[in-house]
């Protein structure tokens, strides 16, 4: 006698995911979400600690077998090379005479410089001297090589686009013959570096105690590429930013002074040096709780966000951001 097995939804999935199917429904939510949930966690890097990291890995390893010496920030939600869902960021240290070889990558790469000096910058023929505080622009595809002319090691944070290059398989990467591409020194101001001398008059000229100024590109106004915008905050003693949310995440940097952050129900508290990650769609306050003048860089995706009509704002009071 034939046994007729009664169909289940059950057998019917199994024997699709045989197939490669699975049914949407019971993940619907999940795929197609009432309001975005990140999956990078808020979270702090403390300088004090990976900074002797840096100076080890520079004793350990020279730049001609590691082309760039960098510890990257890895969110601990996530895997390398993710600080947030979609950016990146990395401590790169440079020892005085040595050159980190020119190569190209689609990826967008910016720079903000923490410590050191008479450091460089080579940008597709344009050398560009790197100082405490200035922003320093490797757009994509743009030949690049970095050097020490200084006594002291460089140390920076780099920002990059890399998590979505994992996603868009369109990431290609050159090296460049020579370790040095053909440069001359740039004596005039660069579309590539924005100093921390022309930003901070900015922020100090702004009317309020917590404010946030914007990089625009020297040449058009535009922001600083399509996929990574940049700005920096100025907070006073016992002032804090406004509550506010968006769809963009950001990496920050400490430049001066310390405080803590509020992000949703997480507080990351940080000083001068420390970095730290800020996923999309939490509500965010910046506290100045120390005794000095706060400056905070960061960057963050707004462009990709802009240019994709993803991008969001508020003030972070509705659950859903549905007003
Ligand atoms: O300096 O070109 O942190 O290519 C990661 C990838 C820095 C760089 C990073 C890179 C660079």
């Amino acid at each position: 006698m034939t046994v007729v097995q009664q169909d289940s939804l059950e057998r019917l999935f199994d024997e699709a995911v045989v197939e490669h199917a699975e049914p949407l429904w019971p993940l619907l939510s999940t795929v197609s979400p009432p309001f975005p949930v990140a999956k990078a966690m808020p979270y702090v890097w403390d300088y004090t600690k990976l900074r002797p990291f840096c100076e080890r890995a520079a004793r350990l390893v020279g730049t001609e077998l590691a082309e760039r010496r960098v510890f990257m920030l890895i969110n601990p939600k996530l895997k390398a090379p993710h600080t947030t869902d979609t950016l990146y960021a990395g401590l790169q240290t440079i020892l005085p005479g040595e050159t980190a070889r020119a190569h190209r990558h689609t990826p967008f790469a910016l720079r903000f410089i923490i410590e050191g000096e008479r450091g460089f910058t080579a940008v597709e023929g344009e050398k560009v001297m790197m100082q405490r505080g200035d922003l320093v622009l490797t757009p994509s595809w743009e030949w690049h090589d970095h050097g020490n002319e200084g006594d002291v090691p460089m140390i920076w944070l780099d920002g990059l686009d890399l998590p979505l290059w994992q996603v868009l398989p369109s990431n290609f990467t050159e090296h460049y013959a020579q370790a040095r591409y053909p440069s001359d020194l740039l004596k005039t101001a660069s579309n590539r570096r924005y100093p921390w001398a022309e930003m901070q008059p900015k922020l100090d000229a702004k009317p309020g105690a917590a404010v946030e100024e914007r990089y625009h590109m020297r040449a058009n106004g535009a922001d600083i590429s399509a996929t990574i915008g940049a700005s920096a905050y100025r907070i006073d003693k016992g002032a804090k930013t406004a509550p506010a949310r968006e769809t963009a995440s950001a990496v920050f940097h400490a430049y001066e002074g310390s405080g803590r952050t509020q992000v949703g129900d997480i507080t990351l508290h940080w000083k001068r040096g420390d970095t730290f990650a800020v996923p999309a769609w939490q509500t965010v306050v910046h506290e100045n709780t120390g005794d000095e003048r706060v400056y905070l860089f960061r960057f963050d995706d707004r462009p990709l966000m802009s240019a994709l009509s993803a991008l969001r704002a508020d003030e972070g009071q509705h659950p859903n951001g549905f007003c």
